[in-house]
């Protein structure tokens, strides 16, 4: 790892070490990601300091205007160079999914860290040799699964670790949109591949129900089996690379039931073609005392529910997650004030600098984000073959 020498002081008056970023891509995520590498030592101590190095992507003209407004130091437009850069210590995959894989092995053998966008892979295939590459190599390594650093999700993982819902009976999630309803659309390149297989693996599943089977994961523990429908409602759409009408093989929308390893039930559900919702992302947890829910339109609260209160006062509790003793909410503003979609990278980022300075692993690592993309896997044959599926572990 290539660290800068030249130490200074931190507004927290913290040492800090430069951490240079070379970032590939530089679509919607890679402006999360850039936004999220420039704010974070403003409102957590830490001792890195990520510093925006270099920025890739194919188009020189656009790449430039793009570091030019966020403040990447060089350009590149082949992103075997950004790996092989001595002054780059971590790369941050921002391209579609058909190219994490590539980048990850290289950015492995070049010695550096890697961040990779969500999915981790087009499939678990691709995801063990991912896994196995980074391991051997020993870089810190992380998945962008940024749903889990909202602070009332964070929250409810702590509720659920402390025991107050007592057993786990359900769990459900959603993940609704609603833009691609229209056939004009086309699929494929620059904005669209996530309509492409080639390029994006699967629809729905490996977009949206990723989140929320991270999330899932993460609260109630490993998935052992499921049965799944999909369903592709606009059969045939214009390739924007080819010009041609060519078949869909995404999934629009995606429906399904599984068995926690805790013996809870699951119920996922996400679709493209929910007119009326943008980005809707749901999940409740049911148990034996208490039960709770989140919802990401409202992202500051958690609903919650305990069993426990007196009776007459019983009923859902509407907390408004922004106290200073509550998940990353002390780094903030003051208490009732609140933050919003973007802070959840910032906190990715907070908490890999901090598992850096700690030689700790940054959950989700690949292995981790690996059962994430098992459980994709398993979902998506499910659907095919009309079976459970079990979870290969
Ligand atoms: O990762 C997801 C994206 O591909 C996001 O969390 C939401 O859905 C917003 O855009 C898409």
């Amino acid at each position: 790892m290539v660290v800068a020498r030249i130490p200074f002081i931190s507004p927290m008056n913290v040492i800090m070490k430069n951490l240079n970023i070379g970032m590939i891509g530089y679509g919607f995520m890679g402006r999360t990601h850039s936004n999220a590498y420039s704010q974070v030592n403003h409102f957590f101590p830490l001792k890195y300091k990520p510093v925006l190095k270099a920025v890739c992507a194919r188009d020189a003209e656009k790449v430039r205007s793009f570091a030019d407004q966020w403040g990447y130091e060089s350009v590149e437009t082949d992103w075997r160079k950004v790996v092989e850069r001595k002054d780059i210590d971590a790369i941050d995959i921002c391209t579609p999914n058909n190219l994490h894989k590539e980048i990850a092995l290289a950015a492995a053998a070049n010695g550096k860290m890697v961040l990779c966008e969500k999915p981790l892979s087009m499939n678990t295939a691709e995801g063990e040799e991912m896994v196995a590459a980074i391991e051997r190599a020993g870089v810190p390594n992380t998945v962008w699964y940024n749903y889990r650093r909202a602070p009332a999700v964070t929250l409810a993982k702590q509720l659920i670790d402390s025991g107050k819902l007592g057993r786990i009976f359900h769990y459900r999630a959603n993940f609704l949109q609603d833009w691609t309803i229209s056939a004009d659309l086309p699929q494929g390149g620059a904005a669209l591949w996530r309509l492409d297989a080639a390029a994006a693996g699967s629809g729905v599943t490996g977009d949206l129900l990723a989140h929320c089977i991270d999330t899932a994961l993460w609260l109630n523990g490993s998935i052992t089996d499921v049965s799944a429908m999909t369903e592709t409602f606009i059969k045939e759409r214009k390739h924007t690379l080819t010009g041609q009408i060519e078949k869909v093989s995404i999934d629009d929308a995606c429906t399904f039931f599984c068995h926690f390893k805790n013996g809870s039930l699951g119920l996922f559900e996400s679709t493209r073609y929910a007119r009326g919702h943008k980005a809707l992302y749901t999940l409740e947890v049911n148990g034996e005392h208490a039960s709770l829910k989140w919802d990401l339109h409202d992202l500051h609260r958690l609903q919650w529910f305990d069993h426990g209160d007196e009776g007459i006062v019983r009923g859902w509790r509407s907390v408004h997650v922004s106290d200073s003793d509550q998940p990353y909410m002390k780094n903030w503003w003051v208490p009732g004030l609140q933050i919003g979609y973007e802070h959840t990278f910032i906190h990715q980022v907070a908490d890999f600098l901090k598992a850096l300075e700690e030689g700790k692993p940054c959950s989700p690592t690949f292995r981790e984000a690996l059962e994430t993309q098992k459980v994709c896997d398993a979902v998506i044959s499910s659907a095919k073959e009309r079976a459970w599926k079990t979870i290969a572990s």
